[in-house]
């Protein structure tokens, strides 16, 4: 049996078995028995004197040919995967930075513009924020300004904080960061630091090997703080917005076009010209027209800003191309498997890449971040609308579910809606709600899909846990995914899974937001590098009560943790000093040291800390507790158990 929990997913997955199609699932069962000193992290590829691995029994080797302990192995392989996931949330992050660069340059010089500045409230915004002057200054020279200060954080050679985390979080946070020497100055450096570090002979001290990874992960929550403000000045902060999601927002009578990665520079495009194009799927055959759907954060990008109904997470990325009915995958960066290119084949699906970093075989490329933007999203639409007829109709099969989707919560679609209730103090009704216990808390579920455990399972019951204790939860990246297919991210979740007094405070909200029906239980504040916005919520309260955000009453948890990024995440919230549960072992287990560190020892450096619970009925348990303490500890009434 595998891993996956809907029905209908099981449904398409049994598909996959008649017409001979591997998926996620039968590569994982291949993998088994999967290398247990990996699993630990305690195999060194360094070097070429290696591969080295320690003897977990204590009977082999317990050292590497260099003479590497399996601390200093350990540690080096986890900060190895912190860097990689700065590099790529941080690249997200200059891109767009780099885009109005151009932008601006462009306007100066009075030529036409692939972008433009959607949403100039939150770009002057920014600015204050950042500092920069507001008054007196052309739209165009404030973009460019706005471009430069952030691009300031990759150049920077004093050791100034970078910009977009001195103001990201309390000053208490920020001293404490100093301290530690973790506050990175430069996010590029602080990823070329652990490479160069973590080289073969240089930096053996676990400790100081882990430092250097908390510095690199600080530098991932710049970039993820940078990606998520300048694309909400590009293209629009969300607000909430009505849509569905699950496989079955895949229609059979219009042209389905997937767009799946990341970057919302690409799916924007795609998703302004399918509207010009609509009349054309029209024609050809096609009554509903064009259908955009998204996967992965990509798909939460669009989903938050236009709409777009989302099909799938991370593990259901293969399944959006098995339902038959996909004319086209174009994909941009990051959580795209390979797999894709053979499954499309296998159907009438074109594949497209679109960045020149992240190319797979098998696929055509047509480059959407350059001058051809719009002309080469054209083609891959009329390339979508030709594909329409080449279905083999035996081979179409879409799952029926698809669940309504109340989503778009980012910080500034919250304030708007306290400000209606409270004008002077908009966060005064949410502190309320908190000290009364009607909040009795906020849990923030992040990260993947790991085939090692249930699709989506343990997001859904844990969830229903914490709700029932009135616990408000948020989400991002493929957590998100999980509620939103799953039917949590509506009014009826709310009727149905929260607690009594959280539903009251909901459905107060709701009548507020003129929804006539209770806010959702579950937040979509957005992709993964919208966790940034849940920082933004957190530090405000924290401000507004002078507290830290680890004395808050507020938690994070990733059941199914997968990517380098998620790791890198896991780590800054944790120094930020937030409790991270993650729900699946982590390659660290091989070092008594590095596992101490990051569970215990982490708790008196920065309030923060990992812990690892399988078990999901222990997990959320857990998670209540912490959040009890908290409230205990702030001196909170505690609150009733409400069963
Ligand atoms: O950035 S949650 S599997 S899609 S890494 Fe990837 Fe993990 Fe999904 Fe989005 Ni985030
Ligand atoms: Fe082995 Fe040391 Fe080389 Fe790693 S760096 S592969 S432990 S010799």
């Amino acid at each position: 049996m595998r891993n996956c929990y809907s029905q209908s997913n099981q449904n398409l997955i049994a598909k996959a078995e008649s017409e001979n199609v591997d998926l996620v699932w039968d590569r994982y069962k291949a993998m088994q028995p999967q290398c247990g000193y990996g699993e630990q992290g305690i195999c060194c590829r360094i070097c070429i004197k290696g591969p080295c691995r320690i003897d977990p029994f204590g009977e082999g080797p317990q050292e590497g040919i260099c003479g590497a302990s399996a601390d200093t192995i350990v540690a080096r392989n986890l900060i190895r995967r912190i860097a990689s996931g700065a590099a790529s949330h941080s690249l997200h992050g200059k891109e767009i930075a780099m885009t109005l660069l151009e932008m601006a340059e462009k306007q100066a010089e009075g030529k036409e513009t692939t972008y433009n500045i959607n949403d100039l409230d939150k770009l002057k915004t920014i600015a204050e924020e950042q500092g920069i002057e507001t008054e007196n200054i052309s739209n165009t020279e404030l973009i460019r300004k706005v471009a430069m200060n952030a691009l300031e954080d990759y150049t920077r050679i004093d050791n100034k904080p970078c910009n977009w985390l001195e103001n990201r979080v309390t000053s208490t946070r920020l001293e404490k960061l100093s301290e530690l020497g973790v506050a990175a100055s430069n996010i590029e450096t602080s990823v070329t630091d652990i490479m160069s570090r973590t080289h073969v002979g240089t930096d053996a001290d676990p400790i100081n090997l882990l430092l250097a990874g908390l510095k690199g992960s600080m530098a991932d929550y710049t970039g993820m703080q940078i990606s998520t403000n300048l694309s909400d000045a590009l293209f629009g902060a969300p607000e909430p917005v009505i849509s569905e999601a699950n496989l079955g927002v895949i229609n059979k009578d219009a042209v389905n076009i997937a767009v799946h990665g990341h970057n919302p520079l690409l799916s924007e495009i795609i998703v302004q010209v399918a509207d010009e194009m609509n009349q054309q799927a029209v024609d050809a055959g096609a009554r509903d027209g064009i259908n955009i759907v998204g996967v992965c954060c990509t798909g939460n990008e669009v989903l938050l800003r236009r709409g777009v109904p989302l099909a799938a997470n991370y593990l259901s990325q293969e399944l959006a191309i098995l339902t038959g009915a996909l004319e086209a995958m174009v994909v941009d960066v990051q959580c795209i498997m390979p797999s894709v290119s053979k499954v499309s084949s296998c159907y009438h699906t074109n594949l497209y890449t679109t960045m020149p970093d992240a190319k797979i075989p098998g696929a055509t490329h047509l480059e959407l971040d350059s001058e051809k933007a719009f002309e080469n999203a054209r083609e891959i639409i009329t390339d979508a609308i030709n594909a329409f007829s080449k279905r083999d109709l035996n081979k179409v099969d879409i799952p029926a579910e698809k669940n309504k989707v109340i989503a778009g919560f980012s910080k500034e679609a919250v304030v708007e809606l306290l400000t209606e209730i409270s004008p002077d103090d908009p966060l005064k009704p949410l502190i309320d709600n908190i000290v009364e216990g009607n909040i009795k808390g906020i849990a923030l579920f992040a990260g993947c899909n790991n085939v090692k455990v249930e699709q989506d399972r343990n997001y859904q019951e844990i969830a229903k846990k914490l709700l029932a204790d009135n616990i408000l939860v948020f989400a991002t990246g493929c957590a998100a995914g999980a509620f939103a297919k799953n039917s949590l991210m509506n009014s009826q979740a709310t009727e149905e899974y929260a607690g009594e007094k959280l539903k009251a405070v909901l459905r107060f909200l709701g009548e507020e937001a003129g929804l006539n029906a209770p806010l959702p239980p579950v937040f979509h504040l957005g992709s993964c590098v919208d966790n940034s916005r849940a920082v933004d919520l957190a530090t405000a309260l924290a401000n507004q009560l002078d507290l830290d955000l680890d004395q808050l009453p507020v938690v994070a948890s990733a059941p199914e943790l997968m990517s380098e990024k998620a790791v890198a995440i896991g780590t800054w919230a944790a120094g930020l000093g937030l409790p991270v549960h993650v729900g699946v072992d982590l390659p660290v287990t091989g070092s008594k040291l590095v596992t101490e560190t990051l569970t215990e020892s982490l708790k008196d450096l920065v309030g923060g800390y990992f812990f690892i619970e399988k078990d999901f009925e222990l997990a959320a348990e857990k998670l209540i507790n912490i959040i009890e303490d908290k409230r205990d500890k702030l001196g909170l009434d505690k609150v009733e158990e409400v069963i």
